[in-house]
């Protein structure tokens, strides 16, 4: 991988922390859109993981400074591409929308270490099948057969996008495909990025005054579904606090589910009062 990448700022990986999506508008090469959506649309049948060889073109996505940068701003220097990739194709009028999910078994972590990277190699339309994500919803844990019957959220994005965007999201965003209700099949290259190693230091582009003040206001953002504060907040403030200060080379990682370990002065002190 070259080392010289435009590197996200600290705003960009703030967002990321608090909303779980970061879009990049790489400069491809004019026509490499349309060549990709060709050849996706030609083949006889989904190569599944096979699709990066299938379609060589989707190097110059992938590899494009600005992904890279991206990529290693949230993930360190040394992370890499795994072998799961897809192409998820919405045929044309094709009126059926994914239920919301997060993606694989329903073991979650509360750091970054696995991102979607979800290229479109078309303009995506509110008629054409945009993926719907949940913006903040990435540290919240939901069964998947629960989430079958949720439908429209308050606070839901819908990733109408500009042909050639990469959307980088946490692997535990909920997400869902929708319907497409337009006469072209719609094209989106999912692809996974995984860390290798724990940070030491920020690998994206830190500005080391940045007080701790300032990062406080923006985790604190009310981003996401709720509207109102409830108990959920201050544990997700906690959250995104330690995910940055991780991020930062400050903190150890933390194990599914160990965001008890950050609580346990809370709750230590609660169990203490029971027992008066
Ligand atoms: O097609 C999309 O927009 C999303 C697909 C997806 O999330 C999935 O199949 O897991
Ligand atoms: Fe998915």
């Amino acid at each position: 991988m070259p080392t010289e990448n435009p590197r996200l700022d600290d705003e960009a990986v703030l967002k990321f922390v608090v909303r779980g999506y970061h879009l990049v508008h790489p400069d491809l090469p004019a026509k490499l859109n349309e060549r990709v959506y060709s050849a996706c649309s030609a083949l006889a049948e989904n190569p599944g993981n096979g699709i990066y060889t299938a379609v060589p073109a989707l190097r110059e996505v992938y590899e494009h400074p600005s992904v890279q940068g991206s990529l290693a701003s949230l993930l360190g220097t040394d992370y890499r591409m795994n072998a799961h990739r897809h192409l998820h194709t919405t045929p044309a009028h094709y009126l059926h929308s994914q239920n919301w999910h997060q993606d694989s078994t329903n073991v979650r972590h509360h750091q970054i270490q696995t991102v979607l990277a979800m290229y479109y190699p078309q303009e995506v339309t509110p008629e054409s099948g945009p993926t719907v994500i949940l913006p903040a919803s990435h540290f919240r844990n939901a069964p998947t057969d629960r989430m079958a019957s949720y439908a429209n959220i308050r606070g839901q994005l819908f990733l109408n996008v500009p042909a050639g965007t990469v959307a980088i999201v946490h692997y535990d965003i909920w997400h869902a495909g929708t319907l497409n209700r337009s006469d072209n099949p719609r094209h989106m290259l999912k692809f996974l990025f995984d860390r290798r190693s724990e940070p030491l230091t920020p690998s994206w582009n830190h500005n080391p005054n940045l007080s701790s003040d300032a990062v406080q206001n923006r985790i604190m953002e009310m981003a996401g579904p709720p509207i109102g504060y409830c108990s959920d907040f201050y544990k997700e403030w906690q959250l995104r606090r330690n995910m940055w200060d991780w991020l930062c080379g400050k903190r150890k990682n933390l194990a599914p589910g160990g965001f008890k370990e950050l609580l346990g002065q809370d709750a230590e002190s609660e169990q203490k009062e029971n027992t008066v």
